[in-house]
Order: structure tokens, then C-alpha cells, then sequence
């Protein structure tokens, strides 16, 4: 009985060190995801609704060093009832911000509350660096919608909000992000 007991406690911190060992992979590693959740209310009967984005850029000692590289997930709307949008392009925001203000192209427009976009950028992100979204606002002949940034290190999270919002705008990687 005494032998049995005791195989159950090995077995039984066995799977507590497993549980560790593998929640800690799971959250390891620079934070190189950025999610942007469309936080916006209004202009949502226009072809472009809720948040446009053009690009997300690192900026680190007063450079561009980085740029969103790759799409992980996305969920874009339409706007109000019946709207249809017509920016949901998902390259546009990748790369360096390159909003057309003859033409009013190159963004997505997430399409209103509950919209939202994670993508993978192509250099971590390190304490201190500047993301910066560039969010078409009223200066570029939009309007400014809001949304909020968080990063992570995995695709699916835990993201953590660093910030919000509208035109274009930057938010600071804290020094404590856990
Ligand atoms: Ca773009």
C-alpha cells in the first residue's frame, strides 16, 4: 500500500514538472507578434470602414528597423448592416507604410468593432522600441478610428494591450512585459 502511494506521488509531480516545463515553452521567447483590435464606432457605412491600416512599423534609435512580414490571423468586417468593404486586402499592411493619397489605396480597413488583424513581425520587439501604426487619419483624407495594440510572443497569445490609438500613432514597448 505504502509502494503504492509513493509511485502516485512520483507520477503525480512528474506531471507538475511536465506542466511547467511546458507551459513555460509555450510562453518563451521575444515578443514578435502584434495584434491591433479595431476599438472604432463610427464611419462605419463607407467603403473603408472602422480602423484603415497602412503598415505597422518598429521604430528603434529614431529608425524604421522593422515591419509586419506576415499575416497569422485576421477577422475583418463590413461595417453597418448592408455596408460592404471594399479595402480587405491583407498584403496592405504589410511592409513600410506606403498610403497612396491620390488614389486613397495601399491599407485594409479592419471594419469596426470586433475587427481585428495579428501579424508576425520581421524583427523582435525589445523594451523601449516605438510600434508604430500608421492608421489612415483625417491628415491623409480619412478619419481616425481607433484601435488598440498588443503583443506576443506565440500567434495565439496571451497578448498583452500596450496601447491605443487613432490615426497614426506609437505606442512604447514597457520594460515589463511578462
Ligand atoms: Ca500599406
Amino acid at each position: 500500500m505504502k509502494r503504492r502511494y509513493a509511485v502516485l506521488f512520483r507520477v503525480l509531480l512528474l506531471i507538475i514538472a511536465l506542466f511547467f516545463i511546458l507551459r513555460g515553452c509555450r510562453d518563451a521567447g521575444p515578443f514578435i507578434y502584434v495584434r491591433l483590435d479595431d476599438k472604432s464606432n463610427q464611419s462605419l457605412n463607407t467603403d473603408y470602414p472602422g480602423s484603415d491600416i497602412d503598415a505597422i512599423e518598429i521604430i528603434r534609435d529614431g529608425a524604421v528597423v522593422g515591419t509586419a512580414n506576415l499575416v497569422v490571423d485576421s477577422h475583418l468586417l463590413d461595417g453597418a448592416a448592408g455596408n460592404t468593404n471594399k479595402f480587405k486586402d491583407l498584403s496592405q499592411i504589410l511592409g513600410l507604410a506606403n498610403y497612396d493619397t491620390k488614389t486613397r489605396k495601399n491599407y485594409v480597413a479592419l471594419g469596426g468593432n470586433g475587427g481585428y488583424v495579428i501579424v508576425k513581425m520581421n524583427v523582435p520587439l525589445q523594451p523601449g522600441d516605438i510600434v508604430r501604426v500608421c492608421e489612415i487619419g483625417a491628415g491623409s483624407g480619412g478619419s481616425a478610428e481607433p484601435c488598440t495594440v498588443a503583443i506576443a510572443r506565440n500567434p495565439a497569445g496571451p497578448f498583452r494591450v500596450i496601447g491605443k490609438g487613432a490615426g497614426p500613432f506609437e505606442v512604447v514597448v514597457p520594460a515589463a512585459v511578462d
